[in-house]
């Protein structure tokens, strides 16, 4: 019997489905879980009348794949996949790959492609978006790690990965160690902020002009012809207008308390370290965690008597000036996660293609739209773009939107309705674009108290300067350094 191309261990939902893709695009794979009953269940049902084979322990596993062997895990991220690497090594042959499909964090990526390199066996951590369908039908997929494996697999991931409308595929080397794992938790980030953002805009219509349901989903349903063409603008057409048994719209009936699997928070985590001003992101995590404070809300709601005001005016043009308001802070959202890949790329000497990688979110994946071929066009026309709002494109967009989306915050801030991202989306902007920040009160602050030195405006970068500002501190300063 023609052994096994490929074999994958964890059969939960992600598993089952990229099995079933990898079976239609004519790969023989090897099927194993730690609870085997779930195997033959998967074998008898699902899977039945497939070319898949199972295996009963990882033993069987290793024996029925051809060599070298290629083995992807998908299961829960973490210790979960250090114990199946543990427990791999001692079965496996020099050159043979290991890849990690799950959702790992990575610093783990890093670790494990260098200890299993020295061990002589080829890592590969990678990035898979799409959820269920996209793993059934074509997932964006980000791997990157050991580059020695990649010629390996990539007829595989490529082959079971989504396609662009120029059929190219969703799916590319994205650098050594943990750089595919860096850029999906950058995707996930992304995520969690157009996922807020589409919340503000529906808090917006609903509270603020008092929409019915049916207006609202025609509002993003037209939301859906212009730029801002997307899968998540989709699927909130569709939830707005998914009724419960009751004929009411189920979203009324769903609990408002966020929940979050943590790669929101890492990505927000990674910006502070590096430095970057990842702000929208890391407002969309924060939004969840106050979402999720739900008992002490409904105190403090009774206990301000908070009431949201009616947003009154033309609904039409109210409707436009959120349309804008949605796109301008989208762009901003894309440029700050940009900025971070960039930082991780120089930093981590990774040689990241930013052009690559906008193209890999193109199709597939949970934030891919139509407005990811113009940030591909945009590095693609200048690799070195430090701001994607800098690109004529979405300049022009940014500044044609812009009175709109100030209309819209303002007018969110007067009525009381909370719009951490949109509000922080145009700070951010107004902030970049000023020449000249407040910075300089921190740095004589940061002087006075501290004795941390400044820098002048009238001398050059990198001389430092200390005063005594009460006449009573000594002259000594304090060491210059960032962290
Ligand atoms: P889960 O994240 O629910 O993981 C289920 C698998 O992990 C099963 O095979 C389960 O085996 C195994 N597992 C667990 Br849980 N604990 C284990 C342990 N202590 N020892 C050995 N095996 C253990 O599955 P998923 O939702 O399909 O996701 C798989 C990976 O893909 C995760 O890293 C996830 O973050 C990532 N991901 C998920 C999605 C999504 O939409 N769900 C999207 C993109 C990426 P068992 O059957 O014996 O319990």
């Amino acid at each position: 019997m023609k052994k096994g191309d490929i074999g994958v261990i964890g059969l939960a939902v992600m598993g089952q489905n990229l099995i079933l893709n990898m079976n239609d695009h004519g790969f023989k794979v090897v099927a194993f879980n730690r609870t085997t009953s779930k195997v033959d269940d998967f074998l008898n049902d699902a899977a039945k009348g497939t070319d898949v084979i199972g295996a009963h322990s990882l033993e069987d596993l290793v024996e029925k794949l051809e060599t070298p062997r290629k083995i992807m895990l998908m299961v829960r991220a973490g210790d979960v996949v250090d114990k199946f690497i543990d427990k791999l090594v001692p079965l496996l042959d020099e050159g043979d790959i290991i890849i990690d499909g799950g959702n790992s964090n990575y610093p783990d990526t890093n670790r494990r492609t260098q200890e299993l390199a020295e061990k002589g066996i080829r890592y590969i951590g990678t990035g898979v978006s799409g959820g269920e369908e996209g793993a059934r039908f074509g997932p964006s997929i980000m791997p990157g790690g050991n580059p020695e494996a990649w010629p390996f697999v990539k007829p595989i991931l490529q082959g079971i990965s989504a396609k662009t409308d120029q059929n190219e595929p969703c799916c590319d080397w994205v650098g050594k160690n943990g750089a595919g794992h860096f850029v999906k938790m950058v995707h996930n980030g992304i995520e969690y902020g157009d996922m807020q953002l589409i919340s503000e805009a529906y808090h917006f219509m609903k509270e603020g002009l008092g929409m019915s349901y049916e207006e609202m989903q025609e509002a993003f349903k037209q939301f859906n012809t212009t730029e801002l063409d997307s899968y998540l603008v989709e699927i909130t057409t569709d939830i707005l207008g998914y009724k419960d048994e009751d004929g009411q719209p189920l979203v009324e009936h769903i609990l408002d308390a966020a929940g979050q699997k943590g790669t929101g928070k890492w990505t927000g985590i990674n910006a502070l370290d590096l430095g970057i001003p990842l702000t929208l992101i890391s407002e969309s995590v924060f939004a969840r965690c106050l979402s999720s404070l739900k008992d002490q809300r409904v105190e403090a709601a009774k206990h301000f008597n908070k009431q949201i005001d009616k947003v009154e005016g033309d609904k039409a043009q109210w409707l436009e000036a959120i349309r804008q308001a949605l796109l301008a802070s989208k762009i901003i959202s894309y440029a700050q996660g940009f900025m971070l890949i960039r930082e991780a790329s120089e930093q981590f000497n990774w040689d990241l293609n930013y052009g690559g990688v906008a193209l890999m979110w193109r199709g597939g994946c949970i934030i891919r739209s139509a407005f990811l071929g113009n940030i591909r066009d945009a590095y693609e026309n200048n690799p070195d773009l430090q701001f994607l709002g800098s690109d004529p494109y979405f300049k022009d967009i940014l500044e044609d939107c812009m009175s709109s989306w100030r209309k819209v915050v303002a007018k969110s801030i007067e009525v009381g309705l909370p719009m951490p991202c949109m509000a922080s989306a145009l700070t951010f902007l107004d902030g970049y674009t000023t020449d000249r920040l407040p910075a300089n009160m921190i740095q004589a602050q940061r002087d006075y108290f501290g004795a941390h030195t400044y820098e002048r405006t009238d001398k050059a970068r990198g001389e430092f300067f200390h005063t005594n500002w009460t006449g009573k501190g000594g002259n000594t300063a304090s060491t210059t350094y960032d962290v």
